[in-house]
């Protein structure tokens, strides 16, 4: 792309200075577009021309144009810049009486919703001439038509899509670039076939569907029965059939083979369902019926700017949290974010119906269950943390149509891929900035040892692009770091490997995938730090109930203890053995933490939790307890900056390849809180004391924002916390929590 066309898509250009505008076909978008101009006083002046006198009248009285000729020739002499806003049939007639004016250096653009044949006109018109052209369409309009319903805001965040072709200039598609967004609109720029594509499938389609429907049923001897009993549904799927029937004509003829080939698709989709209809096939009809729901959804939140891939890039959320507070209640954080992933995993793998209950609603553990949906698995939910997976069987996955998003989910895109490596179709997984930062050669080595054609970007970064059909072999795999999601995506690529695979780890990690390949029916032995599969087995359907996420919980369990004359239960919390390091490292410190009503549930322990304000100390924070307490070192660190003396961290350099460096963006954090704090290459030097308050930053990793909130309880002043969107990636009701047991944390200018 050339400088200039660069700098009009990211710099918002000065305002032009114009001579003279000339706009031919003064209705609802022609008008608008001259109004808007007008008052801004951009140009000299803006000449009108429409055949309909009464619209050329209504035009100059209602201010919409300076005034307005009947030949076309006077009024395009000397013009700067010509806005085609006729009817998209009536583009080509017009170009041709265009071309045989001498427009010297004028500008043409044009309004038409269709791009391809106004540019087939346009080259056909000026074949052997210059001329300067830049074909626009603005993704506006109301349900009002003509001059009279000009509106100089109607283009105001409205999204306008430039299809520079071969006659458009660098200067020319700035001048018309600039005179969109100086009427306010988003402008984009797209290749002509594209723009045609994409217009007919988003707008084309519906308008035929509705059209057709209507027609269809009100042919029908029965129509005043139906009409008199359609509900909003029907009201609302049709209410694009009131569009003029004339446009839509035009367009439907200008866009024509794009139509054809968005509806021939959809014919065959239309035709799937039937038979799923005719069959009695339920699971078909439900897979279509929950995948659309979740899209449709998704595309609210995208038109509310509130979908996450928006708030990362974009919104800086700030949580403001206020100096001091005391805790008290009961609780309930929720569910386990990596049982929740390997549920949803499982559970599409298995032979039957799995039902699980108590399942984290956060956007890691969603990527994780879009991306299976993706594959053709028919999920019902999340609906209050129940989820229904109708299961594919281990061979049963279907190649997606495009790449699976893994947002800001690590374990989403490691266990994947051992999973992904072994299917017979392509795949790409990507992720958010933070995701394509981190390091995937520890899964992408091993998996190519057992015979997985990876790619990745490079020095190992996502997005990683996975060769389907390849016939996986089992091996013995050392770890050389101690990662559960290492091991779990070796496991699950055992699942599929010739023979036996078994991975060894340094230090205990996080057990969940052997424990509920167990609960699934599905041999796995462990010997010592070795977890080994054979292929060969089945998953059979089951029940899960996920317990609270004691990594959630850990951010009250500092909290408490931490916070004056507090006691607070955490209820129904999961305390596998392999994730307790928390309290083992805050009951060294001096913590007083009980567990209540121990029990077992699907596989895992659970227990409440008490925990009530102690007197912390320093201590050096014993090293076979880091792969224990690996995400809730940032937590322990603000533990550490209230406890009486020095606290050392070694052992755990894994801190800084999680969703941040989290060694440094913490002692960057604490520092400017003025708390004594010292990173070192792997762990980090605390001297405890007191916490004052100031400016920090998450740098959009959610256990950091969370830390820093409770690091409140015991600051001297405010703190604001910048990049805390992703908190919904694990603890979607971290605030409403923190209220509840009296953490003065919200969102800035909310509170
Ligand atoms: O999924 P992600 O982004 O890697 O999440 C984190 C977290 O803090 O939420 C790590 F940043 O948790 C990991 C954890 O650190 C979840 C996990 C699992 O479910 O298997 C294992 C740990 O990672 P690792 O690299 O030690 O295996």
């Amino acid at each position: 792309m050339s400088e200039a066309k660069s700098a009009v898509t990211q710099v918002q250009p000065a305002a032009p200075k114009l001579g003279r505008l000339v706009v031919i076909g003064l209705g609802l978008i022609g008008g608008s577009f001259a109004k808007g101009l007008r008052e801004r006083g951009l140009c000299r002046e803006v000449i009108g021309v429409d055949l309909d006198p009464e619209s050329r009248r209504l035009a100059v009285e209602l201010g919409v144009v300076d005034r307005c000729e009947v030949d076309l020739a006077a009024a395009c002499q000397g013009a700067d810049i010509i806005q085609l806003a006729v009817p998209i049939l009536a583009m080509e007639k017009l170009l041709t009486e265009l071309a045989k004016l001498d427009l010297g250096t004028t500008v043409l653009t044009d309004v038409g919703s269709a791009k391809g044949n106004v540019v087939r006109a346009a080259r056909l018109a000026f074949t052997g001439k210059s001329v300067r052209f830049v074909p626009g369409h603005p993704i506006a309009g109301s349900e009002q038509s003509g001059v009279e319903a000009s509106n100089a805001q109607l283009f105001r965040r409205h999204k306008v899509i430039l299809t520079p072709c071969e006659q458009s200039d660098d200067a020319a598609l700035a001048l018309v670039d600039a005179l969109w967004r100086e009427l306010g609109a988003d402008v984009e720029h797209m290749e002509v076939e594209h723009h045609d594509q994409v217009l007919a499938a988003t707008s084309h389609l519906p308008h035929l569907l509705a059209f057709t429907l209507v027609d269809s049923l009100a042919k029908r001897s029965e129509n005043l029965e139906i009409f008199r009993y359609a509900a909003g549904g029907f009201r609302d799927f049709t209410r694009i059939a009131g569009s003029d029937p004339v446009m839509w004509h035009d367009i439907f003829l200008a866009n024509r083979e794009a139509v054809l080939r968005t509806l021939d698709v959809f014919r065959d989709d239309l035709d799937a369902l039937r038979d799923a209809v005719d069959a009695g096939d339920g699971h078909q009809l439900l897979g279509v019926f929950t995948r659309a729901r979740v899209a449709r959804e998704h595309f609210g939140k995208i038109l509310a700017r509130r979908a996450y891939v928006d708030a990362m890039h974009s919104n800086d959320l700030v949580f403001l949290a206020n100096p001091g507070g005391k805790l008290s209640g009961r609780i309930r954080v929720p569910g386990d974010k990596s049982i929740s992933h390997r549920s949803i995993m499982l559970g599409s793998l298995a032979e039957g119906t799995t039902h699980v209950e108590g399942f984290l609603e956060g956007e890691d553990a969603l990527a994780t269950l879009q991306a299976f949906r993706d594959m053709g698995v028919v999920i019902e939910g999340p609906h209050h943390g129940r989820v229904t997976i109708h299961g594919v069987g281990l061979n049963g996955l279907k190649a997606p149509a495009g790449p699976l998003y893994m947002g800001n989910s690590g374990t989403s895109m490691r266990l994947l891929s051992g999973l992904l490596a072994a299917q017979p179709f392509d795949t790409t997984l990507t992720g958010d900035a933070s995701l394509s930062k981190r390091p995937m050669n520890r899964v992408a080595k091993p998996l190519r040892e057992m015979g997985a054609v990876i790619e990745t970007a490079p020095e190992g970064r996502p997005p990683l692009m996975i060769k389907g059909g390849q016939r996986l072999t089992g091996m013995d795999y050392e770890m050389p770091m101690a990662s559960a999601q290492v091991k779990s995506c070796l496991l699950l690529a055992g699942l599929y490997a010739a023979g036996r695979t078994s991975v060894t780890e340094p230090a205990p990690t996080r057990d969940h995938t052997e424990r509920m390949l167990r609960g699934f029916g599905y041999p796995v032995t462990v010997d010592g730090s070795t977890a080994s599969v054979e292929s060969g087995h089945k998953l059979t359907a089951t029940h899960i109930e996920v317990p609270a996420d004691i990594s959630s919980a850990a951010f009250f369990l500092v909290a408490g203890s931490i916070a004056e004359d507090s006691e607070l239960v955490l209820e129904h919390v999961g305390i596998n053995p392999t994730r307790t390091g928390v309290i083992d490292i805050l009951k060294l410190m001096g913590g007083d933490i009980t567990l209540e009503n121990q029990r077992e549930v699907g596989g895992e322990t659970v227990a409440d939790i008490r925990v009530r304000s102690a007197k912390l100390k320093g201590i050096d924070i014993p090293e076979d307890l880091v792969p224990l307490a690996i995400d809730e070192f940032p937590v322990l660190f603000v533990a550490a900056s209230v406890a009486e003396g020095r606290t050392v961290l070694r052992g755990a350099e894994e801190l800084r390849v999680k969703e941040s460096d989290r060694i440094q963006v913490m002692a960057d954090g604490l520092i400017a809180l003025g708390v004594k704090a010292e990173p070192t290459p792997d762990g980090i030097i605390i001297e405890g004391g007191s916490i004052g308050g100031g400016e920090v930053w998450a740098h959009g990793d959610h256990r950091i924002a969370m830390s820093f909130s409770v690091a409140s309880l015991r600051a001297t002043a405010p703190i604001r916390i910048h990049d805390c969107a992703n908190v919904a990636t694990s603890f979607p009701n971290f605030l409403a929590l923190s209220a509840q047991v009296g953490i003065r944390v919200a969102e800035e200018g909310k509170a």
